[in-house]
């Protein structure tokens, strides 16, 4: 029987690919061939959610976002390489909750509980959607396709314009709404609020960039870590700040193995675990479990 049981909280926003890392996680633990740092030793509970879950998965079908109300989880005893056993649940939650907890500044007592339980954190990014806020993209908000001209930039001062066109009407900015802001900021904000809520209690974190076969399809020549310090600046440095509150580490992770709409056929034709990639530094392997393993190992040492 295990010794103790582990709760992983699986953060993300929405479209960050939570539901995906699962799906794709119980592919690896149900392979009976495949060499994971986690194997599955003993089911827990009900497990249909999780199952159909996979079944789509296989099917390379897309998923639906994921209700705030989902009741889905795993639930698996699983074991080390050392023979250690270990009870892990882990929910597969909203990425519409966490955006939520940002823009209200509120979290029910259920999530406070899953927090306050934590043996350690999964940070789920995505790699296509990190929603860097650009000031193009402000640009674009205010004027629609059409450029924007901003006062005082190249316009001649004085200068009669025959067209009437809106060059000297005041810039009219979006309005700000939380929801909008860029996803390092949420993370951060997360971060703080679950620092927080456990009094500054130690909980470790593993970064996963999803989608990373799409940073290899860029011909991006980079390292997760790397990565996170380059597109995420905010959230890396407030990691390395923190690393005694969260001790992290960084994985490049491919659960869907490429996009569904130009690889279907392709993923389709593949070994379902071949699709899998985890990039640990310059490390690659179809071994999803090494993140969970990561923060377990963490957990245990603190
Ligand atoms: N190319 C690529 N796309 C991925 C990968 N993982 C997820 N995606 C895509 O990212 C999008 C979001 O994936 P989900 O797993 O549904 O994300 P989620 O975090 O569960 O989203 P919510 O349930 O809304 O919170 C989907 O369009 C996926 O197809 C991947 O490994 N590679
Ligand atoms: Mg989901």
């Amino acid at each position: 029987v295990a010794d103790e049981g582990a709760s992983i909280v699986l953060s993300g926003l929405v479209d960050a690919g939570k539901s995906t890392w699962l799906a794709a996680l119980w592919q690896v633990l149900e392979t009976d061939d495949f060499d994971s740092a986690l194997a599955l030793e003993a089911y827990l509970g009900e497990q249909r959610y999780i199952v159909e879950l996979n079944r789509a998965w296989t099917r390379c079908e897309k998923f639906g976002r994921t209700s705030i109300k989902s009741p889905g989880a795993i639930k698996v005893r699983l074991k080390d390489s050392a023979g250690n056993l270990v009870d892990l649940e882990v929910p597969d939650l909203s990425g519409e909750l966490f955006r939520e907890h940002w823009a209200q500044r509120h979290w029910e007592p259920e999530f406070d509980v899953e927090i306050l339980g934590a043996h350690g954190l999964l940070l789920m990014v995505s790699t296509l959607t990190k929603g860097t806020l650009m000031l193009r993209d402000l640009d674009t908000a205010t004027a629609g396709p059409e450029s924007v001209q901003v006062p005082g930039n190249d316009a001649q001062e004085g200068e009669s314009d025959p067209q009437g066109s809106t060059e000297d009407a005041p810039l009219e900015l979006p309005k700000w709404d939380p929801k909008k802001s860029p996803a390092q900021v949420q993370l951060v904000e997360h971060l703080q609020y679950v620092a927080l809520r456990r009094s500054n209690q130690p909980l470790p974190v593993a970064v996963m960039l999803s989608a990373w076969d799409q940073v290899h399809a860029a011909n991006l020549e980079i390292e997760p870590g790397d990565y996170l310090a380059k597109e995420l600046p905010l959230l890396a440095q407030y990691l390395a700040a923190n690393d005694d509150l969260f001790p992290n580490a960084v994985f490049g992770v491919s659960a869907q193995g490429g996009d569904l709409e130009h690889d279907k056929a392709h993923l389709l034709s593949m070994p379902p675990i071949e699709r899998l990639e985890v990039v640990d530094g310059t490390k690659s392997t179809h071994d999803l479990t090494l993140p969970l393993a990561w923060v377990m190992g963490a957990a245990n040492d603190g």
